[in-house]
């Protein structure tokens, strides 16, 4: 069985993963009424995937046999700058998301909880991927900054993302 402080930590995650999902969604419209629709089908592909972090947590909870909690989901900002400020922040935030995930993985090592161990590690390596394209796409957006047909080629590139499972279910 789970522990209720582990538990309590998981339905936080999931929360935060909702969150993320809200957060890229705001982001996604904010870059589509820019006329940016490559960045806000990639957004949009995020929030989805984000969607699917929070629901896996959902169950694997049920499946120990806990209840999740559902909290509030905070608003996200909704208005930006620029798209160089909407993934410099997805950087800042994914940052911030790995550093929940591996007090989690913390916690279960402690606990000696070897199933919530194994199962947050699939999410520890997610955040290795998600902090890598999140930083290579800003470190894009950061070179061209003021060439705005680059910025255009970026946008058609980034509208080619397709979903597909991060966890491959
Ligand atoms: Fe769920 O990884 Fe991003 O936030």
């Amino acid at each position: 069985m789970i522990s209720e402080k582990l538990s309590g930590a998981l339905s936080d995650q999931a929360n935060a993963e909702f969150y993320s999902a809200y957060l890229y969604l705001a982001m996604s419209a904010y870059a589509d009424n820019a006329e940016f629709k490559g960045i806000a089908n990639w957004l949009y592909v995020q929030a989805l995937e984000e969607q699917v972090h929070g629901t896996h947590i959902i169950k694997h909870l049920l499946e120990r046999g806990a209840s999740p909690v559902f909290a509030d989901i905070k608003a996200p900002q909704a208005s930006y700058g620029n798209i160089a400020e909407i993934f410099d922040k997805i950087v800042a935030h994914e940052k911030h998301v790995t550093g929940l995930i591996n007090k989690i993985a913390d916690l279960a090592l402690e606990e000696k909880d070897h199933a919530t161990y194994n199962f947050i590690l699939s999410y520890v390596s997610e955040q290795i991927e998600e902090e890598a394209s999140a930083g290579e796409i800003a470190a894009r957006v950061r070179l061209i900054k003021d060439r705005p047909d680059q910025l255009y080629h970026l946008d058609s590139v980034l509208g080619a993302r397709q979903f597909k499972d991060p966890f491959g279910g």
